[in-house]
């Protein structure tokens, strides 16, 4: 069975099984696929991963509910456990803990990361979603890993990938970081202060076994960023309040929109406004043009029109700009 059989007809069955509820059956024809031959990564990446990525895309374009995304995502949880169980017991190479970003509730993927590298004879211990750094640092006095692999999923979290990375760093420990949010080359993991960034699954095993001999030189110092943009990330919601009462001018439709629509409204601008901090953590303008794409995709599939995005920005740039003048020139370059 190639990667190729279980993309085409498998993950439409999986995602009949998984939606319908039917857990049981979604877990056998995981288990069904590994009998028949195909790798542990195989039925991780194209199988669950790509229903998963589906589900997803669903969600976003509200033809899925949260709750059809919970319920695909619960049972990817069961199938990926019986996946990881159905594997001999992890070689005693060297040792490997894979974390979530602080903030980052994104478990699966950084599961599947895990899982997979234990097929790849790593031991690995998981931590879960979002977990506090100092609890981590104490875990990797106790484990003594060889390396720490964090995993991103979203932007909004760049900054509790560099708090792990300058926590491994104190213990001398290599940092590889990965995940949607890190994009498809290693600018964003080296300027979030990750030794390594990787895209899949081969080339994180080869970095992690070229580290067995090689380690990479630890700096001795923290990761530093420019200032202004931490304070636009800390300043978000307060910057979205303000951007709220001079939107109805920009958006006229805001007017006739009911409280928990501008609720919603308000959460998106301080979202648009932590996405700008987070390009600017990384010097990178497409994790904002990119999450815009995103919400313009995500609105249109609830009825708002992307002018209602482009007028969000129009009175979000300069309130941005009196914090950090760099961040407000990525939200107008972003206009359109
Ligand atoms: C399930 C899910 C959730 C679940 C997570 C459950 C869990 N236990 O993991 C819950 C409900 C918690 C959730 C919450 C949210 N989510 Co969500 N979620 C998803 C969904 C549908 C699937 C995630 C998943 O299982 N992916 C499966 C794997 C295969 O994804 P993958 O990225 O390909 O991962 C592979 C590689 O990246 C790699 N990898 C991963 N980490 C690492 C690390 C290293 C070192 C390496 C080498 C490799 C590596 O290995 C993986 C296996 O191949 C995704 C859609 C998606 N495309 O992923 C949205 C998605 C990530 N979520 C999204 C959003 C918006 C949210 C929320 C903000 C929603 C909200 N308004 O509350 C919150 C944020 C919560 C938080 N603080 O983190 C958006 C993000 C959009 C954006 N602009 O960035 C997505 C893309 C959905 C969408 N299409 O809009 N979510």
């Amino acid at each position: 069975v190639s990667g190729a059989d279980i993309s085409h007809s498998s993950v439409q069955e999986y995602l009949g099984y998984a939606s319908g509820g039917e857990g049981q059956a979604g877990v056998r024809l995981a288990l069904t696929l590994l009998d028949r031959g195909a790798s542990i990564e195989d039925v991780i990446v194209n199988l669950l991963g790509a229903a998963q990525r589906e589900a997803g895309k669903r969600w976003m374009l509200n033809t899925w509910s949260i709750a059809d995304e919970h319920l695909v995502s619960g049972i990817t949880q069961r199938a990926l456990d019986a996946v990881a169980n159905s594997m001999a017991p992890p070689a005693s190479g060297s040792l490997v803990v894979v974390a979530c970003a602080e903030g980052d509730w994104h478990s699966l993927p950084a599961q599947m990361l895990a899982e997979m590298l234990r097929s790849h004879g790593f031991a690995t211990a998981f931590l879960g979603a979002s977990t506090p750094v100092e609890h981590v640092t104490s875990i990797m006095s106790r484990l003594r890993p060889d390396a720490v692999a964090v995993s991103c999923n979203i932007s909004l979290y760049f900054s509790g990938v560099t708090r792990l990375v300058d926590a491994a760093h104190r213990q001398g420990i290599p940092v590889m970081a990965g995940g949607r949010a890190l994009g498809n080359d290693p600018k964003r993991a080296r300027r979030l202060g990750a030794d390594a960034w990787s895209g899949d699954i081969d080339s994180a095993v080869s970095i992690l076994r070229g580290w067995q001999h090689d380690r990479p030189e630890i700096p001795s110092e923290p990761t530093q960023f420019d200032p202004a943009a931490m304070l636009l990330q800390v300043s978000a919601s307060e910057i979205a309040a303000s951007a709220l009462s001079f939107l109805a001018k920009a958006f006229p439709p805001l007017e006739s929109f009911e409280p928990d629509q501008l609720d919603r409204t308000r959460e998106d601008l301080a979202c648009i406004t932590r996405f700008a901090a987070a390009a600017r953590l990384v010097d990178d303008v497409t994790v904002l043009t990119e999450m815009l794409d995103w919400l313009r995709m995500l609105l249109a599939g609830r009825g708002v029109p992307p002018s209602a995005v482009a007028a969000g920005l129009e009175v979000l740039a300069p309130l941005i700009g009196r914090i950090d003048p760099q961040a407000a020139q990525y939200a107008l370059d972003a206009i359109n």
